[in-house]
């Protein structure tokens, strides 16, 4: 059999998704994740008019060289845009693969593992009452870690914290937030990394005295550190025993984690940026990071992350894959395969998508006691509504921007 035809779906079912949609000779169909969050239409573009013309007719079933041929064949290897594309086409190719054979995708990836998946959610909150309320909200719910993120004394809103509302936990959205369409421009945040240094070993000893030493307490720091600041928080989270301490200094840098390591033993995340395995060859080679955090959407499908996660299990490294809303549940579901079939795994975050995104995309996966499951539907296990998923046309927003006080552009 081969591939007939690939359409690709740009659609807001609450915020904004890539999807391409792969059928095969005899109609089987395939989904795959390309969103690239607040950059979305160059990849709908490099798979509509790269891409699809030059798969059209290929046999279906030849998914490592299919992957190949994408990575290889135009030259220009590697970066967010091209690696979403690839990743697209791979699941899609994975989830034929599976619904041709009956199975679950995870079965074709060598068989479950564990029972289920160690996920962690965001509590967040602009002080400590709040941020206390959205974690006691998620321990009744039954799980075993969260990511606490919180304001700043003296600073306005910051990237990914948030008060629920009552009720409507699952349905905020930090990364993409509207801008007016003229200008469009993205939303701008003041950042002060030292009074963020002073703040957050306060909010790591409240909660810890709160909720006791089991929870298991993640931390994004989102690239905004210097090596030799990250060194200092990663020292003085230490006692609270963190879970991770993610993004401490920009990802690319990859030598940057030399100082963090030699100054703690807080663990570390990196790699939602990343998207090939080189861009991991120092970081995981000299061990100076415990968690790989890139997502199967940004670092080329299933087969890229495979690639990457025996690489990293060499030198026990171990998964965190990226979990957020921008990434689609298709995505979502390609990282429970992938996760519950790997040795490697490690926990998974998990930010549930609102009721709208779930009612487009149909999924099978499950979440019980704090362990997810992709569940036992043939291929990944998510149907798309393509008529629900046109009634909610692409929307144009962007990822907000952080400056220091001086105003001087600061990583974020
Ligand atoms: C965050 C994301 O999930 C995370 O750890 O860093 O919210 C990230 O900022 C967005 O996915 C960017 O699109
Ligand atoms: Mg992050």
């Amino acid at each position: 059999m081969s591939i007939h035809s690939i359409d690709v779906d740009v659609s807001s079912p609450g915020r904004n998704f890539v999807t391409a949609i792969v059928t095969t000779s005899d109609g089987v169909v395939g989904l795959g994740d390309a969103t690239l969050n607040g950059r979305e239409l160059a990849v709908a573009s490099y798979l509509r008019d790269h891409v699809a013309p030059t798969l059209i007719g290929r046999d279906e079933s030849q998914i490592e060289s299919t992957w190949q041929y994408l990575y290889r064949s135009p030259y220009w290897r590697r970066g967010p845009v091209t690696m979403a594309a690839l990743a697209a086409i791979d699941m899609a190719l994975w989830d034929i693969a599976a619904k041709r054979a009956g199975v679950p995708l995870y079965r074709l990836l060598g068989g479950a593992s564990r029972t289920g998946l160690l996920a962690y959610v965001h509590a967040s909150g602009s002080d400590l009452a709040h941020l206390d309320e959205a974690i006691r909200g998620y321990v009744e719910q039954g799980f075993q870690a969260v990511r606490i993120q919180t304001g700043v004394p003296g600073l306005g809103q910051i990237y990914g914290v948030h008060d629920s509302d009552p009720g409507g936990a699952y349905e905020y959205e930090p990364a993409g937030r509207l801008t007016s369409d003229a200008p469009r421009r993205p939303a701008e945040e003041t950042w002060d990394t030292a009074a963020y240094l002073r703040h957050l070993p306060t909010v790591f000893e409240h909660v810890r005295s709160e909720f006791g030493p089991e929870l298991h307490l993640l931390h994004d720091g989102h690239h905004r550190m210097r090596p030799i600041e990250a060194a200092r928080l990663a020292s003085d989270l230490e006692p609270y025993r963190p879970f991770w301490l993610e993004d401490c200094t920009p990802a690319e840098d990859q030598s940057a984690l030399r100082l963090v390591r030699e100054h703690s033993t807080t663990p570390l995340a990196i790699g939602e940026v990343l998207n090939s395995v080189y861009d991991y060859q120092t970081l995981i080679t000299e061990r100076l990071i415990d968690y790989v955090r890139s997502s199967a959407t940004h670092a080329g499908g299933i087969t890229g992350l495979r690639q990457l996660m025996t690489f990293a299990g060499i030198y026990g490294t171990r998964s965190g894959f990226h979990g957020p809303t921008d990434v689609s549940p298709v995505g979502m579901a390609a990282h429970l395969h992938l996760g519950l079939a790997i040795h490697n795994f490690g926990i998974q975050e998990y930010m549930p998508h609102s009721a709208r995104t779930l009612e487009v995309f149909r999924t099978s996966y499950t979440v019980e006691g704090g362990l997810l499951h992709p569940g036992e539907t043939p291929g990944l296990g998510v149907e798309l509504d393509r008529e629900m998923a046109a009634a909610h046309p692409y929307e144009p927003a962007y990822l907000p921007l952080n400056r220091l006080r001086d105003g001087t552009v600061h990583d974020w």
